[in-house]
């Protein structure tokens, strides 16, 4: 993780006078050390957070591990995210209403972009992605670096999930990959790391969940590398899971924004 000086430069305050951006503290006493930068390839972990109190710092520490520097981004949480996260050592940016995960993930890419890092790795802030999955990760991009390495989730059979998550899932599947012209095995996986000035130069809209759908799709058309590699994920008992996805609402976004780019290819 970087150092205890801020790396934001100096933000200008939001219109309500409060600073929009918090500095990254230094880690907590016995936090294992940030890994050394590889010339050519710093990998920052991006991690887009609503409502994340109960896992966050578990997933900054955890993500510090394997990365030399951990941003937050805080879309509008109600709870103490964006403190509990800066407190385990992130930097964090504050959107002061949410705007979605897609929008979170474009205000993580241009900040990291603008600090000097060439990869970022975006990290689920729920917990579900597990940080001993993050090095295989790591070492994929760095043997292609100008590739989007794609961690697609492998759900266990006794990992709960609900049919219609499931079925949005498949669905959601068949249709980016039809988008793409390749066959994705999960579209929908969170846990990325992506090359972040190509990412950025697609020109993504989507502000919500459809923004990874739009991503692949681009990046596929326009002949970035896509590796996919198999990761582990955790799933708690659905009583403990705070999930923001409206698999119904979400689902159609997803289907919209690909049919929306198939229409485009057709005229
Ligand atoms: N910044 C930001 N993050 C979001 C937003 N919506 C969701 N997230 C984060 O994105 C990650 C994934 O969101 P989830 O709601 O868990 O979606 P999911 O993992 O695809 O769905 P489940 O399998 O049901 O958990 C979590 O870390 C959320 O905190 C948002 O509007 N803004
Ligand atoms: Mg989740």
């Amino acid at each position: 993780m970087s150092n205890g000086s801020t790396s934001a430069g100096s933000p200008a305050p939001s219109r309500n006078g409060s600073a929009p951006h918090a500095a990254p503290r230094a880690p907590e006493e016995g936090a294992p050390l940030a890994p050394a930068p590889v010339a050519g390839h710093r990998v920052a972990a991006l991690v887009p957070a609503l409502d994340c109190a109960r896992t966050i710092a578990d997933v900054v520490r955890g993500a510090a591990q394997h990365c030399e520097h951990v941003l937050v981004v805080d879309d509008g949480s109600t709870d103490a995210t964006a403190r509990l996260a800066q407190a385990a050592g992130a930097e964090v940016i504050r959107h002061e209403a949410n705007r979605g995960k897609g929008a979170a993930l474009r205000s993580g890419l241009v900040r990291l972009l603008a600090e000097g890092f060439t990869h970022a790795f975006s990290v689920d802030g729920d917990g579900q992605h597990l940080s001993s999955e993050m090095q295989g990760m790591i070492d994929a991009s760095r043997s292609a670096p100008d590739a989007l390495v794609l961690g697609a989730r492998r759900i266990a059979p006794e990992q709960e999930v609900a049919p219609i998550k499931r079925f949005g899932n498949d669905f959601a599947n068949w249709w980016v990959s039809l988008a793409a012209g390749r066959d994705f095995r999960d579209t929908q996986t969170g846990f990325r790391i992506y090359p972040i000035a190509a990412i950025l130069n697609l020109g993504v809209q989507a502000e919500r969940y459809e923004f990874e759908s739009e991503v692949l799709i681009l990046a596929a058309r326009r002949g970035i590398g896509i590796e996919t590699r198999g990761v582990a994920v955790f799933y708690p008992p659905p009583a403990e899971r705070i999930s923001h996805y409206d698999p119904w609402l979400d689902t159609c976004r997803i289907i919209v924004t690909v049919v929306s780019f198939l229409v485009r290819l057709r005229t």
